[in-house]
């Protein structure tokens, strides 16, 4: 007997695609050029988040694509939807995250005219994505979102663009379901395996430096196993801090922005540093002075699961294509010599990032960063998230905060602010027994705190630190370096945001003294609704180790 299956419409193709794709849950800001998409996703079993900002919605699904290694899949409408997400799109490159944007676009019948809202998706996204296209035949739909999902998971991850002509999402299709993508996990070969046993052997002081996506649980745990057998000493790279556990005796610390000088010491003095799966950013390499592109590349290693990315930032003594997973793998077969002549540098490495982190340095004012950060290390599960945006306050939960588990820190490389709020609803969708904390700067979180009535809407009992100095702080700190005593743009008047967080449907409290925290913290933990802890500090704690003032007048005195 011959079985009749209904003819499916394109929209209903690609929602069936993405369950065949495993997504568990989809961000969006509704539109009318993809009505068709959302009636489709009304009875597919996939979760859906309906957002207040397409920026929010597009930063939830890069959280949802860092979180899970799967692409974050964000639905909006054309011109001031897909610029509105462009700041997701963003973030995703910058952070080698998979993620898929689609974009409800004209009909095709009225396309280059300038239509309403029309946006030539290919030109403006073209530079921020791995791939950016247009659906235009509702026969080949599924062959277009599966190559999405294998383009932005395979070699570097990255965002892809799709538009979806608004005619073709209702015409019928015959497209059958494609199978789930999967990343290819390149190895390295023997060759490379043999010229990197060489350099280890010929090693007086090596370091590993482990960064970019594409890991899990296997790929981290096979690269302690080498650690601990070669006794290597382990930096993590900006914003990739939950890739190696802080309190393994290996660890060395961070290469963010205000590094430990003492590990920037022992990169410079390092003959041989092996990174493995960091694209070797401006940040991980301290503004590109880490190595010097001229004289020094015969002492890098680069392990890279793009082949386009090596050699791209210096060019390396050994370039090797391979994820972190195949090289966690490959080189268990490896041989350590037989007594490192290394073997103490990784006790004196682990004691500097101990003596940096573990308590925080003095600080003007009734409240103390460090102090806070602290004690959320000390009441806070090993499986609680931390997400954060862009602001000075994160300089102190990267230097004190522990994060021991993948995935415990939520936050963009390309240090966008307004990221810990969308971050923290999405986690908070994903994971719903987990400890979900936002963390943000007062400018920060005014960025997209809108997305606080998401998390109003869908009852998600996420905590919102606002740290509130009344400042773009970072900012103006680089003013009173550059132009000392001439602030300028960078002072803010605050709204209440414990009042804001009442005035949402959440709990809110305001906290003044470091001593008042804990007890603040803990009665936002125990609202059944969303909560904000408003902290209100003095911008003269700019740094952790440094004044405003103190700035101001160092600056004064170099000219
Ligand atoms: C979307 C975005 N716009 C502008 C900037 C530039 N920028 C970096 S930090 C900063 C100020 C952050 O202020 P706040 O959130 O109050 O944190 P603070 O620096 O005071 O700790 C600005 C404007 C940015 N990183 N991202």
């Amino acid at each position: 007997m011959k079985l009749e299956i209904a003819p499916r419409t394109a929209a209903q193709a690609l929602v069936d695609q993405l369950v065949a794709e495993g997504v568990q849950q989809v961000f969006c800001v509704p539109g009318e050029s993809y009505l068709a998409v959302l009636d489709a996703l009304r009875d597919s079993g996939v979760g859906l988040t309906v957002c207040r900002q397409e920026g929010g919605a597009a930063m939830m699904a890069d959280a949802y694509g860092k979180a899970t290694g799967r692409p974050g899949v964000c639905f909006v409408t054309r011109g001031p939807g897909a610029t509105n997400a462009a700041a997701g799109v963003h973030i995703a490159r910058q952070d080698s995250t998979p993620m898929i944007l689609f974009v409800g676009q004209v009909d095709t019948t009225v396309r280059d005219r300038e239509a309403w809202q029309e946006i030539d998706c290919r030109a403006v996204f073209g530079s921020m994505t791995k791939w950016t296209a247009e659906i235009d035949d509702a026969a080949r739909v599924t062959e277009y979102v599966s190559r999405a999902f294998h383009t932005a998971i395979n070699g570097r991850p990255g965002p892809v663009v799709l538009g979806l002509p608004h005619d073709v999402l209702s015409r019928p299709t015959a497209a059958a379901r494609a199978p789930r993508s999967a990343a290819a996990e390149p190895a390295p070969d023997r060759t490379a395996l043999e010229a990197l046993q060489r350099l280890l052997d010929r090693a007086q002081a090596p370091m590993l430096l482990v960064g970019g996506t594409r890991w899990d649980d296997e790929a981290r745990a096979g690269i302690r196993t080498f650690a601990e057998r070669f006794d290597v000493p382990v930096a993590t790279a900006y914003r990739r801090l939950p890739l190696f556990d802080p309190l393994h005796p290996s660890y060395a610390g961070d290469l963010g922005l205000g590094a430990n000088p003492r590990l920037v010491e022992r990169f410079a003095t390092s003959d041989l540093v092996l990174a493995v799966g960091a694209r070797l950013d401006e940040v991980t390499t301290q503004s590109y002075r880490l190595f010097d592109a001229r004289t020094e590349p015969k002492r890098l290693v680069h392990v890279y699961p793009g082949a386009e990315e090596l050699g791209a930032t210096y060019p390396p003594a050994l370039a090797i294509h391979a994820s972190p997973k195949g090289f966690a793998n490959a080189v268990a077969g490896l041989q350590p010599p037989a007594r490192p002549i290394w073997r103490q540098s990784v006790g004196q490495a682990h004691g500097d990032y101990l003596a940096w982190s573990e308590t925080p340095t003095a600080q003007p004012g009734p409240v103390n960063l460090g102090e806070l950060v602290v004690h959320l290390r000390d009441v806070l599960p090993e499986d609680a998230i931390i997400c954060n945006g862009a602001g000075n306050y994160a300089a102190w939960l990267h230097r004190y905060y522990r994060f021991r588990r993948l995935g415990a820190h939520i936050a963009p490389t390309s240090a966008s602010m307004g990221y810990g709020v969308p971050a923290a609803v999405a986690m908070q969708r994903l994971y719903p027994q987990r400890r979900v904390v936002s963390i943000n700067g007062d400018g920060d979180f005014l960025m997209n705190g809108q997305e606080f009535a998401t998390a109003v809407q869908y009852g998600l009992p996420i905590v919102v630190v606002v740290l509130d100095n009344a400042s773009y702080g970072t900012i103006r700190m680089h003013q009173e370096r550059e132009f000392p005593d001439r602030p300028v743009a960078t002072d803010l008047v605050n709204p209440d945001f414990a009042a804001y967080a009442h005035a949402f449907g959440g709990f809110g409290v305001t906290v003044e003294r470091t001593e008042d925290f804990p007890a603040a913290f803990a009665a936002a933990s125990a609202a059944a609704t969303p909560a904000i802890v408003h902290v209100k500090y003095d911008v003269e704690a700019i740094t952790p180790s440094q004044t405003l003032s103190g700035v101001r007048k160092s600056a004064v005195q170099v000219r």
